[in-house]
């Protein structure tokens, strides 16, 4: 395999100004006859001219009209050499989407067919320059059988339809705008739709269709209310408003990522877009929200403005994470929107940043881009975008982002522009804070404070590091925005002054150097410091500070991510601490921290839990400096324990006063009560009475959402109760096996929500739901089960051999999915020594794999060397 380099990059030699497809679907083949409109990028000599095309048989190629004889294939490319600089140059080839199971390119999913092009899928085609910077309007015109495949969607706008012999027909859409190959789609298939209509800000009606396969028929109003709220947003927040007359939304069992953006004919999981509240848990229908919302967004952050090359992925992908983040927080609560990104980030990418495949935010190298689509690009990305815009105001950077539109709209540009944009309606230099895109690693702040009784005043001394990471030894100070404020005893805000580089209007602290001591003018008492407020840098901070600052903080930070910051510290220290053994039992202040939050009245239920939630497996891990596995978990099972027998009543009290019987409503205060109810079901059930597992059980049997039905099931599944857990699951599947979602739920819950041994899960593997071709299926068993911490790494460690033999397999049917499941093991050199060389030995086997894809030896190699 190649190692592609961001410095390497250079133009193409030829540029694609039109492409026109016809794609003849037939049941054992598909053919495609492509007419590329083609110009020579420079003057002089004429190079050669480079196609990217994979697994195609070529039936015919013309330039002009002319046979093409001379021309050869190698590397997955096909040279020839023009004799003019600008020629249209046609193929036609043969393709067989039928065995396609990498999903990527053309592909069958159940009845229909579609397509997955990002980022390298198009060359599996037609030949192409498959590469971002190449920029052309499309006319795609599709045939196929009308019986079997009577819908037929391409990108653009629809521009003719008609029959042909034999029962045949076809449709024909134009996209005006120019784009990347990544951004094409095709769909055909017997789909049933749900219309609506948009009327843009400047009066356009705009067509909204949202298809389905007959069985998802029911669950595509949420979507489509969704989208709708989405268009209205980035109008009236980014000032973006939707350009063709039709944009559409079609749903695909089978499919490797969330959803996709393709130009005006968005791709979907089918689990990222169906919803219903049968079906779909709350969290489920936030997500949907999110993911709608993302990929319209893409309209313009990465269509109308996209990417140079690979190695800007996150200037749409951060970029656009941001804005979902900014969409989510507005339609619902915005502290709850942070506290969970921000969890969602220091469980998944700090420990990416903490691992073998610690990467920047811009990567400056890859194997296989595929294994690029990573929290760091997408998560921390975002993170980056917000900084910006914490550093330069919301009304600047609202400025910025116009610009960037306006600018480079229809063109492939790069995060060096985005920024660029940010620095030129700021007056700010963005120098150094740049380094956030070429760094990898999570840097760390240490802090000290000292006050000063005789002159008033306090002083922080901030000091930054990052650790190496995988070809970085070296890293120089980052720019850390330090939104922050100082709290008297009674938690109350002190007015801030100080010698800092401190923004008073927005309350932050900005730091450059690799320390900073900022001193603090007239205190009379020694402040308690509440510093990162709303994550306002993605930073690991230590701060060693007396107890009852902490508590003060977990107490009455009027900033309620803080205090949920301060409280998960208590948790974490508590835990960890019970693990070393340094302490053997719980100690007082978290018994304080849990009876401030369940006895504060004005916190919102949603908060409360977020509260009274312990933190996850993987954030310990991430915070623990050699991994004793079992003992962690006796560790925060023993805390667990000690919540839920301490305050039984209250979890009691709860969990009954929280219930409802109103017709279900998803909104964040229903939400956030069912969410409560849920947790503190869990602490009761765990205490032990058959009282509270009766309830669970008679939860789930009255629910009339998935909601509760979780937490009911959820309830169950971590008891002892063998008999009730097998009829539970046995229930669930009678009632809800012909339903794709609740079917990836139930294969979910049992190698997730209780413990699972390796031969359970082979037992799953052969049921008839299960399916090794569909990602789903495999991420709702293999994904389950590599996160239930308990299990996976349990003292056998058959669990390592057992996913090792999957990848493996895997890598023959769908590397992308493949290389995913190796994640799980990278971490291995923290585990204690035993235990890692189990993780080792199977990431050995994944790499002694015969014909390992590229997907698959990038990670595997990274994740042991
Ligand atoms: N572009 C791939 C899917 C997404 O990030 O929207
Ligand atoms: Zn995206």
């Amino acid at each position: 395999p190649v190692t592609i380099r961001l410095k390497d990059y250079t133009q193409p030699d030829y540029w694609i100004t039109h492409t026109d497809l016809v794609i003849r679907i037939h049941d054992d083949h598909t053919e495609v006859e492509s007419r590329l409109s083609i110009e020579r990028n420079g003057d002089g000599e004429l190079p050669p001219l480079k196609l990217d095309g994979v697994d195609q048989t070529i039936i015919e190629m013309t330039i002009d009209d002319v046979a093409v004889e001379d021309y050869h294939y190698e590397h997955e490319q096909l040279i020839l050499q023009p004799s003019k600089a600008q020629f249209v140059f046609r193929a036609v080839t043969h393709i067989h989407p039928n065995e396609n199971t990498s999903l990527e390119g053309l592909y069958k999913s159940g009845t229909m067919y579609c397509t997955q092009c990002e980022a390298e899928g198009f060359r599996k085609i037609t030949f192409y320059q498959d590469r971002p910077d190449v920029m052309a309007t499309f006319t795609t015109r599709i045939e196929a059988d009308k019986a079997a495949y009577p819908v037929l969607l391409a990108n653009g706008n629809p521009i003719e339809e008609g029959e042909l012999e034999g029962g045949r027909h076809f449709a024909t859409w134009h996209d005006p705008f120019v784009k990347p190959a990544y951004l094409f789609a095709t769909v055909a298939g017997d789909l049933v739709r749900q219309d609506d209509t948009f009327v843009t800000r400047s009066g356009r009606e705009v067509s909204l269709r949202i298809f389905a396969e007959k069985h998802n028929a029911h669950k595509t109003t949420f979507a489509l209310e969704s989208l709708k709220r989405s268009m209205k947003w980035d109008e009236e927040r980014f000032g973006r408003e939707y350009d063709l007359d039709i944009f559409m939304i079609v749903a695909s069992d089978f499919f490797n990522m969330g959803a996709m953006e393709n130009k005006g004919l968005n791709i979907f999981n089918s689990a990222a877009v169906l919803a219903s509240e049968e079906t779909s848990s709350d969290d489920r229908f936030e997500r949907i929200e999110a993911i709608v919302a993302h990929e319209y967004f893409h309209n313009w952050s990465g269509n109308r403005v996209t990417c140079r090359d690979w190695f800007q992925l996150s200037l749409k992908e951060g970029f656009t994470v941001f804005r979902d983040g900014e969409f989510t927080a507005d339609m619902h609560d915005r502290t709850l929107k942070r506290i969970k990104d921000v969890d969602f980030l220091k469980n998944y990418q700090f420990p990416e940043d903490n691992g073998p495949n610690a990467h920047p935010v811009q990567p400056q190298e890859y194997i296989e881009i595929n294994n690029f689509y990573t929290v760091t690009v997408y998560e921390k990305g975002a993170e980056v975008v917000g900084m910006l815009n914490t550093l330069v105001g919301d009304e600047l950077f609202r400025q910025g982002s116009d610009l960037y539109f306006e600018r480079f709209d229809g063109m492939a540009v790069t995060t060096d522009d985005f920024v660029a944009c940010m620095a030129e309606v700021s007056g700010q230099d963005f120098t150094q804070f740049k380094r956030w895109y070429t760094q990898a690693g999570t840097p760390q702040v240490d802090i000290e404070q000292a006050f000063d009784a005789q002159t008033n005043t306090y002083q922080l001394t901030f000091k930054q590091s990052c650790k190496p990471t995988p070809g970085q030894s070296e890293k120089q100070p980052f720019v850390i925005p330090v939104r922050m404020a100082l709290l008297d005893q009674s938690g109350q805000e002190l007015t801030i002054d100080c010698d800092g580089d401190f923004n008073a209007d927005t309350q932050v602290l900005t730091l450059s150097q690799a320390e900073t001591t900022v001193t603090f003018r007239g205190l009379s008492e020694a402040p308690v410091a509440s510093l990162f407020r709303d994550f306002s840098a993605p930073v690991r901070v230590r701060f060693d500070r007396p107890e009852a600052d902490v508590l003060l903080l977990a107490t009455r930070d009027p900033n309620a991510f803080n205090r949920f910051d301060a409280i998960q510290q208590i948790y974490m220290d508590t835990i960890l601490s019970l693990a070393s053994g340094a302490f053997d039992r719980v100690p007082d202040a978290v018994n304080a921290v849990v009876e401030a939050a369940l006895n504060d009245a004005e916190l919102s239920h949603a908060i409360k839990a977020t509260l009274l939630r312990l933190p996850t497996y993987p954030l310990l891990v991430d915070n623990s400096d050699t991994i004793d596995a079992q003992r962690l978990v006796a560790a925060r099972d023993q805390l667990l324990n000690h919540l839920a027998v301490q305050y039984v009543d209250q979890w009691q009290s709860m969990t009954q006063s929280l219930a409802s019987a109103d017709p279900y409503r998803f909104d964040a205060a229903e939400a956030g009560r069912r969410e409560l109810q849920g947790l503190s079901l869990q602490y009761w059930v765990k205490a032990g009475s058959d009282e509270a597992l009766n309830y669970a059980e008679a939860l789930y049997r009255a629910a009339n959402n998935q909601t509760d039905r979780l937490n009911g099931l959820s309830a169950v599944l971590k008891s002892d109760d063998a008999g009730r857990k097998e009829a539970l699951l046995v229930h669930y599947y009678r009632q809800w096996k012909d339903d794709t979602q609740m079917v990836e739920n139930w294969l979910s819950l049992q190698t997730s929500a209780t413990d699972v041994s390796v031969s359970q899960l082979k037992d799953l593997m052969q049921h008839e739901a299960f399916d090794l071709k569909n990602p789903n299926k495999v991420r709702s068993v293999l994904g389950g089960f590599a996160g239930n911490f308990k299990s996976f790494h349990d003292d056998t460690g058959e669990g390592y051999q057992f996913l090792a033999e999957q990848v493996a397999t895997l890598n023959a049917i769908n590397p992308q999915v493949a290389a995913r499941f190796i994640k799980p093991l990278e971490n291995w050199k923290r585990f204690s020594p035993e235990r890692g060389e189990m993780m080792k030995s199977a990431l050995s086997h994944i790499l002694a794999t015969e014909d390992l894809s590229p997907d698959v030896l990038e990670m595997a190699q990274k994740a042991l060397a």
